[in-house]
């Protein structure tokens, strides 16, 4: 299932179009004269200027049109020496779109702190170009408890899963239940059917608990945990009541993202530092990884 799935999702991502009504889908027969008409093309998102965390996913919203027919579109930054990193994959349109407003989303993950150019450029099928770019900026600064927040609802992955596959409901948002918050944590370690030993024992030293030992968790002692051997051990951490700050019937989102802050801040400052949530988050939260 994990796979199948994981595929799905990141068809979802970087192949989200979502086509403006056309009412005439064939392409304009005007004698066979050549196209020579520019697509027009606007970058409506991210934000002229906007800063983005090495960590946040960045959304790409363009708007596209053409007098007869596009062909494709493309999305990349250019760093201040001139170097083009791609972001995104040439997304061909085979469909006869005169017009659309194309979504896609990328995580700067490879990309260095600085300022970049990102550039958008589409083409008609006849090859005439056009293009619109802004300047963002990617920066890894020490981050606080609400920037953290604020990253984990933008990019992780819990608000991006197909929740049918998964014992938790988020349809009134993201918030969990005592053994959601099992399968919570369960779906950031592994998403498939059972934990092995080497992801548990990353987790337990990722997260700080270091205490913990492997033969308490693995029940049958098969060499794997299933879900109620982790769901188990994940009781006995209290996690539920540690992170459940104000006490009410479930974990709440900044409740959730708050308790993973307070186990990723090794040197108790308040604060993650890059080394502290870079890694981390790529490992745990990230949609595509
Ligand atoms: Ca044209
Ligand atoms: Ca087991
Ligand atoms: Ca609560
Ligand atoms: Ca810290």
């Amino acid at each position: 299932m994990g796979k199948t799935y994981k595929l799905t999702f990141i068809l979802l991502l970087l192949l989200c179009v979502s086509c403006g009504s056309d009412d005439d889908p064939s392409p304009s027969t005007n004698n066979n004269l050549p196209d020579t008409e520019k697509p027009k093309i606007k970058l409506l998102s991210p934000e002229a200027n906007s800063n983005h965390l090495v960590i946040d996913l960045v959304s790409i919203r363009v708007r596209l049109s053409d007098n007869d027919a596009l062909k494709n579109v493309s999305t990349w930054l250019v760093s201040t020496d001139g170097q083009r990193h791609e972001v995104m994959e040439l997304f061909p349109f085979t469909d006869v779109l005169k017009a659309t407003e194309f979504n896609a989303s990328f995580y700067p993950r490879d990309i260095a702190s600085g300022t970049y150019k990102l550039v958008s450029e589409t083409k008609d099928r006849q090859n005439n170009v056009a293009r619109d770019s802004i300047t963002i900026a990617v920066e890894a600064p020490d981050i606080s408890k609400t920037e953290f927040a604020k990253a984990f609802e933008k990019g992780s992955f819990y608000h991006h899963l197909d929740w049918g596959w998964y014992p938790v409901d988020f349809t009134n948002g993201v918030e969990f239940n005592e053994v959601e918050l099992s399968s919570g944590l369960y779906i950031m370690m592994s998403l498939d059917d059972n934990i092995k030993k080497e992801e548990w024992e990353k987790f337990v030293k990722d997260f700080r608990f270091e205490k913990q030992s492997w033969a308490t968790w693995d029940a049958d002692t098969n060499g794997e945990l299933d879900y109620d051997e982790f769901h188990k051990g994940i009781s006995k951490l209290e996690l539920f009541k540690k992170w459940n700050l104000d006490n009410s019937q479930l974990v709440s989102e900044i409740e959730f993202a708050t308790g993973i802050f307070d186990r990723w801040d090794r040197n108790r400052d308040n604060l993650l530092s890059r080394d502290e949530y870079f890694d981390m988050f790529y490992t745990y939260l990230a949609i595509l990884r």
